[in-house]
């Protein structure tokens, strides 16, 4: 990357940038929701459309000078309607919870009911936890996964539809590794006057692919992030049936957000674009085949997943029969060089900033080219960090072999 200017006007931002970059490159990441976008979107995001104001949508502005936003959003709009068969898209939400928050505020007052996934079962912040807007704003109840298998419990998501009478049903995961029965999920919320609102953030680019049902025929609403399985610049996006498209578009802009920021949108076009490739198919159908791999791989390693494995492009690590904790567990591993992230379990005793299990994600590493090998050299690292998550010269060691094998499969060259 060229950061000469960067590098002459802001030597300690250039500094923290090389820093990042090397990290990048020299770290196993198997964070579940983030990856390594292409060169052509970091150039869309660094590009002059980070000076623009373009308030409004395409051909309805606040602002002159919009020729050249309008082309971009236009086409971002077209190529989401396009790669997801969505009816209306609104590409401007800056994230996935201002996604979900505009679809929330279009069609619901305080006080409504939320019925959405609880969060220590792999739900999101932004469906109903205390914590987060939607808990204050709303009367929020929450479905899980069955405790014995770790799967989704469609009968506890009809009972509570039944008990609650939700005016919106929330479906979407941030730590599931199954696949989402979304037409399930809609038939609950039609049965009980909801609507439903499923938000794919992990697995969009799964669905973009066609390796996981689409919601689109099913949900209401449906959000997403454009970052993680989708490889696309940090940023969420709103699909919806015709009919909301003007309370949608007018809840984003002006009810919660100013500018949009056009220089991300045009990152998250050619996301969308390299979305339609085949290339981004077998990169999709990887990310599956190496979760798998890595899975069964750590259950040989006598790791147990919740569910048994997954269908997706992460799995959720019970670490209660290694004695450790997932605190302990992530940064033993950041220390080995491979960086993940503690999270709650089904049924977790311990709290949040604890927990008792690891959120593990292939995304990142089969960017960088990684295929079933690297992940059986992958789980033979978590494992030996894992048992020696107290040695730090074993942890050195295996941060060694961690930064050859990244080394084997270089991100900035190559991107
Ligand atoms: N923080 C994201 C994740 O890691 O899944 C969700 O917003």
């Amino acid at each position: 990357m060229n950061l000469q200017y960067l590098k002459q006007i802001d030597p300690e931002i250039y500094e923290a940038v090389l820093k990042e970059i090397q990290r990048e490159e020299e770290k196993i990441i198997l964070i579940a929701s983030e990856n390594y976008a292409s060169r052509a979107i970091l150039e869309a995001q660094g590009s002059a459309f980070t000076n623009k104001y373009a308030e409004g949508y395409p051909e309805r502005r606040y602002y002159g000078g919009c020729k050249y936003a309008d082309e971009v959003e236009t086409l971002a709009i077209e190529r989401a309607r396009k790669l997801f068969g969505a009816d209306h898209v609104n590409v401007q939400p800056h994230s996935g919870t201002q996604a979900n928050m505009a679809v929330f505020f279009s069609v619901l007052n305080p006080n409504d009911t939320i019925l959405g996934m609880h969060l220590t079962h792999g739900g999101h912040l932004s469906h109903g936890s205390p914590v987060n807007f939607t808990g204050m704003l709303y009367k929020t109840f929450f479905y899980g996964v069955n405790k014995e298998t770790g799967f989704i419990d469609m009968n506890e998501v009809r009972e509570m539809a039944e008990r609650c009478k939700p005016k919106i049903i929330v479906v979407g995961a941030s730590a599931y590794s199954r696949i989402i029965d979304f037409e399930a999920f809609s038939k609950i919320a039609k049965e009980n006057n909801a609507l439903l609102l499923a938000d794919i953030a992990h697995i969009a680019g799964l669905i973009a692919a066609g390796l996981h049902p689409s919601p689109i025929p099913h949900a209401d609403f449906v959000t997403s992030t454009t970052h993680k399985t989708m490889r696309g610049p940090r940023g969420g996006m709103i699909m919806c049936k015709e009919k909301y498209a003007k309370i949608i578009d007018k809840m984003v802009f002006p009810g919660i957000q100013g500018g949009p920021l056009i220089h991300v949108i045009a990152a998250k076009a050619v996301a969308f674009k390299e979305a339609m490739t085949e290339e981004f198919k077998q990169y999709q159908q990887q990310v599956v085949r190496n979760a798998k791999r890595l899975a069964e791989k750590l259950k040989e390693f006598g790791f147990k997943i919740i569910t048994n494995g997954t269908d997706n492009h992460l799995m959720l690590v019970d670490l209660r029969n290694m004695n450790i904790t997932g605190k302990d567990a992530e940064t033993a591993l950041e220390i080995a060089g491979i960086t993940v992230n503690k999270n709650a379990i089904p049924y977790d005793d311990k709290p949040a900033s604890i927990t008792s299990g690891l959120r593990l994600g292939t995304p990142s590493v089969t960017t960088r080219g990684m295929k079933e090998e690297e992940m059986d050299e992958i789980a033979d690292m978590i494992y030996s960090a894992i048992k020696n998550f107290n040695k730090i010269s074993v942890l050195k060691d295996i941060s060694v072999k961690a930064k050859n094998l990244a080394k084997r499969f270089p991100v900035y060259s190559s991107l």
